[in-house]
């Protein structure tokens, strides 16, 4: 297992690649070039820039998450293919730099969601939350309108400059159905996978956040089944996935360690982090601890190191701890213990084994 560390970039991130690099076991950067829309080809001095810095802290930038897909392709619009050809020049770009997994997403319109950034707990800190009745049964339309009505209320993803664009997505996307997602998918996995595969680079699918439709817009990257449908829509190592246990973990119906032994070869980047779900369906994001959590992370690395894992690895979401100013989910606290908290059972793991083979 090799752990990474997500870094936004530094006029972006709280965090900087000097305390990255004092992390146990970190070596390297999980990264993007954020500023760039979706859809167009990155510049390859920006690319090279995020290269030099993490090679002045030591850090390698073997993992890229996103590169962004744009909603022409999702929606399978004839523009597309203008897109397309600015993904795969990224791939080739990126190649040349040594990148070796890209993780993306299809999710329409969103990416993660949920409904309250710093949800306190109760021991001070603070998490991220998802509440299903604010945005489960709401017409999205009524949505864009009573947060224009009111300016005190706003989710993110929502904020009033992207209320616009909002509603005009929600309507292209008003009558695409998850078959057509399905097929727009195989289309953009038909077009990048060999490229992807000619430069040695795995893209790795994200799973969708919360794992089922939100707002009528079809969702369809949700669980064991439809993992298994989207590996076989085009059937090659370079077609992966970033098998995300806390996007996964908020259906408690999902079996993350099972999918971890069945994709076991088809899995080059997973993000470990747990959430709590509770009777009514709403979650919280917890500490990375068993424990704390609905989701076995201490039984996930298990899984991890039975399979023998050698793919790459990121804590994910943490709170917001010990007054920590930071991104939401990406402050430097909470993801470093919780990196500390995987390589323990990692560790422990390990030994068991070698005390299995040395009697
Ligand atoms: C959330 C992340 C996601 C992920 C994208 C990949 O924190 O796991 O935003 O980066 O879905 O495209």
């Amino acid at each position: 297992m090799q752990m990474g560390f997500r870094w936004f970039g530094e006029t972006n991130d709280t965090v900087s690649l000097d305390h990255i690099r004092q992390i146990p076991g970190v070596t390297g950067i999980v990264w993007s070039l954020h500023d760039m829309p979706a859809g167009e080809e990155w510049p390859m001095d920006k690319i090279l820039h995020v290269r030099d810095q993490a090679a002045r802290a030591g850090l390698n930038i073997d993992v890229v998450e996103s590169v962004n897909v744009h909603e022409d392709i999702k929606l399978g619009l004839p523009s597309r293919s203008v897109y397309i050809e600015n993904y795969k020049k990224t791939i080739e770009k990126l190649a040349q730099v040594g990148v070796k997994v890209i993780c993306y997403n299809f999710m329409p319109v969103f990416d993660w969601l949920r409904t309250d950034l710093r949800k306190e707990m109760a021991d001070g800190s603070t998490a991220l939350f998802y509440e299903r009745s604010k945005i489960e049964d709401i017409d999205p339309f009524e949505l864009v309108e009573r947060i224009n009505a009111n300016s005190e209320l706003t989710m993110p993803g929502w904020e009033p400059e992207r209320l616009a664009h909002l509603t005009s997505l929600f309507e292209a996307y008003k009558d695409v159905t998850e078959d057509n997602l399905w097929d727009n998918l195989a289309y953009f996995l038909n077009e990048i996978i060999p490229v992807a595969a000619r430069h040695n680079i795995k893209m790795a699918i994200h799973p969708d956040d919360p794992p089922w439709p939100v707002f009528g817009l079809p969702r369809i990257i949700t669980g064991q089944a439809n993992l298994r449908r989207f590996l076989k829509l085009h059937d090659s190592p370079f077609n992966g996935i970033t098998l995300c246990s806390g996007s996964l973990g908020a259906n408690p119906a999902n079996d993350i360690i099972g999918m971890i032994h069945e994709f076991a070869d088809r899995i080059p980047f997973a993000h470990i982090r747990n959430v709590r779900v509770y009777e009514n369906g709403d979650f919280i994001e917890t500490s990375h601890r068993t424990a704390d959590g609905t989701v076995d992370i201490a039984g996930i690395v298990q899984a991890y190191h039975d399979i023998g894992f050698a793919g790459y690895a990121r804590p994910d979401h943490g709170r917001h701890l010990w007054g920590e100013v930071c991104r939401p989910g990406y402050g430097l606290y909470d993801r470093a213990l919780g990196i500390m908290y995987l390589w323990g059972v990692w560790d422990a793991a390990e030994r068991r084994a070698e005390k299995q083979v040395k009697p």
